[in-house]
């Protein structure tokens, strides 16, 4: 389809999630007024009206003068694809029984096009096949890592693993979030999660995709271990980033840097959670034990060096070459010793990593991001507790779920007074860098959570409203999943759907969303609004707003996980 095409409608003032409604689920169109009309059609594919109403409430937004209004259409719940008309506009519907299973599909169909390092074959990615490149089997070690038995300049072999993001950089804090998320939901939705067919090279082996895809990063982490004292470094990098061409096209050379406490604590994490899940499966045995001796050392590492935070600057005023890439840097370790400790504990049942677990323990709850993942431990004791496993209840966990309690009951307060009946985007400090993935759908994922440990629907419908955001409910009208929806993302900041020449993009990646920072101006055409919800632009050149990455997809995939 043309650009053109798929871009015609942008300016639809009619903003519905357009991937799809549950047919048991609410069903809420809004409308920004252009004229008198207030009666709002519902008609089928036959041109049969099926509905019609008046808005339900009309609201200001919270950050300018528009005014919108708030269209429930939910008493329609055959499955079909509908229209729905507002004065001179029309707007289609689609209401399905599993609205979603195509886009997770995608979702995860996108880390395979992530992988370096190996060709992308046109059997599984179509007309997205690329040639294998970065096998990073010559990586050398940045003065910054050195080490006695590694001096700087010694080479190391570090393949495969996934692009971060639309850069082509690896980095290991990013990664054990992104794997820990997704492996985390998966304990919870194994069955939902097996039926995902993603068409991947090991789609045969008797093993769910999502799992064998995820052991193609597994496999690239473990070679970012010090195998002399069990450190592990932040990242492996080019110095600068790469201009917007295909990876066979790059040619600097790639480094592994500085080992840092959070990289080690997040690898401990990540392989002490994959050894218990991939002993299931026969093949993966041998990984299993080899993750959880990675895991045990670097913990010990981190514990040896428990402040060695990442700092990209002091290297830069030190050594050479220097390095600018992305830093995923944090000046606090204790969410990341919480994290590792719980999932040490659980894979060793050694009361040491308990009694670490529960002095590192939060008393609150709070969204997990890359920079805080608290909240990935609070998910693993929750989900012990809902899988009711023996260590169910060995850290208490009532004060993280009182917690969670009040976090999840103040989201769907807001949705009463929330112009795009949301319980994400009422505030302007939702909308930050990545917006839709650490903001919007992780307070999804915190709903479902909720919803899980009471069963109580209330909770499992604020979490919808979040992917309602996400699939064009919204004030920009986008929907945010590449390769979905009637007003679709066409240029991200990807450099791969930048330098392929294929007018769409790669297919199944979540752009990072409106972000008030707009810290890319000077790199894109003026944001066509400074309203926090507005700023967001399907500009090439924004990676603060439209940017795709890992983490932010794996955001997504656990949460259609969830919903099924
Ligand atoms: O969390 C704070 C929030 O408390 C505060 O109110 C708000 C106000 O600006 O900022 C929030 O922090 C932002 C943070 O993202 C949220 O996680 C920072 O301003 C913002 O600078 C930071 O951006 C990070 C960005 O790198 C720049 O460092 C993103 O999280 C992170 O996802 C992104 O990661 C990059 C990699 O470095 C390189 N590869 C691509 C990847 C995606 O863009
Ligand atoms: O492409 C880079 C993207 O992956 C990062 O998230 C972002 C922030 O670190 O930086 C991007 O690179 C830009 C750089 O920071 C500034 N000059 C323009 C680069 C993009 O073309």
């Amino acid at each position: 389809m043309a650009a053109s095409a798929l871009t015609a409608t942008a300016q639809n003032p009619i903003k519905v999630n357009q991937v799809g409604y549950y047919v048991n689920e609410s069903k809420v169109a809004v409308v920004e007024p252009t004229g008198k009309s207030s009666n709002f059609i519902l008609k089928d594919h036959n041109g049969r009206k099926v509905w019609s109403g008046k808005a339900v409430r009309t609201l200001k937004s919270p950050f300018n003068d528009k005014v919108r209004q708030v269209v429930d259409f939910s008493t329609v719940t055959k499955p079909g694809t509908y229209t729905l008309t507002a004065g001179k506009n029309k707007q289609t519907i689609n209401i399905a029984e599993h609205p979603y299973n195509e886009a997770l599909k995608a979702a995860i169909k996108a880390f395979y096009l992530q992988r370096t390092g190996t060709d992308i074959e046109a059997k599984y990615a179509g007309a997205f096949a690329r040639k294998a490149a970065h096998p990073d089997t010559r990586v050398l070690i940045h003065p910054s890592a050195a080490s006695p038995k590694r001096p700087a300049g010694t080479v190391i072999s570090s393949p495969k693993g996934w692009y971060d993001a639309g850069d082509y950089n690896k980095y290991i804090v990013n990664s054990g979030f992104t794997i820990g998320l997704m492996l985390q939901a998966y304990q919870l939705n194994k069955e939902h999660f097996e039926q995902i067919d993603t068409q991947i090279p090991e789609s045969n082996n008797n093993v769910p995709d999502l799992l064998d895809e995820i052991m193609y990063n597994l496999e690239w982490m473990l070679t970012m271990q010090d195998p002399d004292d069990g450190g592990v470094y932040h990242k492996l990098t080019t110095p600068n980033f790469e201009a917007f061409v295909m990876p066979v096209d790059c040619k600097q050379d790639r480094y592994v840097v500085q080992k840092s406490t959070q990289a080690a604590l997040d690898f401990a994490a990540t392989m002490a959670l994959a050894a218990r899940i991939y002993k299931d499966y026969p093949q993966y045995q041998p990984f299993c034990k080899i993750a959880a001796n990675a895991a045990q050392r670097a913990y010990a590492w981190a514990v040896r060096f428990p402040k060695n935070y990442y700092t990209q600057q002091d290297n830069n005023s030190k050594y050479d070459p220097d390095v600018n890439t992305g830093t995923y840097d944090d000046n606090d370790a204790d969410d990341e010793f919480f994290w590792a400790a719980t999932e040490m504990y659980l894979t060793t049942g050694e009361q040491g990593y308990l009694e670490q677990a529960r002095a590192f323990a939060p008393k609150q709850f709070t969204l997990p991001t890359w920079g805080n993942v608290a909240g990935l431990g609070i998910f693993q004791w929750l989900n012990q507790e809902l899988l009711q496993t023996k260590e169910a209840g060995k850290l208490k966990t009532c004060c993280m779920k009182k917690s969670l309690k009040t976090f999840c009951d103040e989201d769907i307060k807001a949705l009463a007074t929330s112009p795009f009946y949301s319980i994400f985007g009422n505030s302007a400090s939702d909308f930050i860098w990545g917006s839709n993935s650490e903001k919007c759908a992780g307070r999804g994922i915190a709903q479902m959570y909720q919803y899980a440990l009471t069963k109580d629907n209330t909770y499992r419908k604020a979490a919808i409203t979040t992917i309602d955001h996400i699939f064009g409910r919204n004030a920009t009208g986008y929907c945010y999943l590449t390769g979905f929806g009637t007003q679709r993302v066409m240029h991200p900041h990807q450099r791969i759907s930048a330098a392929d020449g294929i007018e769409e993009p790669l297919p199944g990646f979540l752009a990072g969303g409106a972000n008030s920072g707009q810290q890319d101006a000077k790199n894109v055409p003026a944001y066509p609004s400074s309203s926090p919800d507005e700023s967001y632009q399907d500009h090439e050149g924004s990676y603060a707003s439209n940017e795709i990455a890992i983490n932010w997809n794996a955001y997504l995939v656990a949460l259609l996980g969830f919903l099924k």
